[in-house]
């Protein structure tokens, strides 16, 4: 009798245990985005991230190693975080970049309009994106940043809206951290 008794309370508790697990995967589908950054060293990744979180910039590059930021939203009473990944651009880690590609269930690409080699540092990723995605659908925004920077201007933004949303079908936006344009937007289209 004991052990009949042992073996159902065992029983009942390990699926009690897994329904807890099956429903915080659940909502954990449901309520988490991952989105992260991606994009040359000094291109303004981490300043756009700092916009739109605390609406400050700083002048100063500080490069980045890896950075996770949350924030959480209630959206028709369900509560989602989004979590931010800002990367490296300064520093390669293959491995650091392709396991946060993994992770992730959105992408900006930031280039900056100054610099054309960064450009090109954006059709590496996007194509390092697609080959660990393995999906077509993968949502990706690309962005021209700096665009405050008018006198060094370097990249055109017709040559890269033509590449990006007729060649790509991705979103393409240009922005300023520093001057605060368009970097809200660039987190409502992800
Ligand atoms: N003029 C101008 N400068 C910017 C803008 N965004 C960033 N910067 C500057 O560019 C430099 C690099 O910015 P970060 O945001 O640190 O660049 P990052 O892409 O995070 O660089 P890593 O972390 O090294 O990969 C800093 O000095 C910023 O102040 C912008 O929109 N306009
Ligand atoms: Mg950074």
């Amino acid at each position: 009798l004991l052990s009949i008794l042992l073996s159902s309370v065992s029983t009942s508790f390990a699926r009690e245990k897994r329904k807890n697990i099956a429903m915080s995967f659940e909502t954990k589908d449901k309520a988490e985005v991952r989105l992260v950054f991606l994009g040359a060293g000094g291109v303004g990744k981490t300043a756009l991230i700092q916009r739109f979180l605390k609406d400050t910039f700083e002048p100063k590059h500080r490069r980045t190693v890896e950075e996770l930021h949350r924030k959480e939203y209630e959206v028709g009473g369900i509560k989602v975080t989004i979590s931010i990944m800002d990367t490296s651009g300064s520093y390669s880690f293959p491995a650091m970049r392709k396991l946060s590609i993994q992770n992730s269930d959105a992408f900006a690409l930031v280039y900056a309009v100054d610099d054309p080699d960064s450009l090109e540092a954006v059709k590496r990723l996007r194509e390092e994106i697609l080959e660990v995605k393995e999906s077509k659908h993968t949502p990706i925004v690309v962005i021209g940043n700096k665009i405050d920077r008018h006198k060094e201007r370097r990249v055109s933004s017709e040559d890269v809206l033509s590449t990006v949303e007729v060649d790509w079908n991705h979103i393409f936006l240009e922005s300023s951290a520093k001057d605060n344009v368009n970097v809200m937007e660039a987190f409502v289209e992800l």
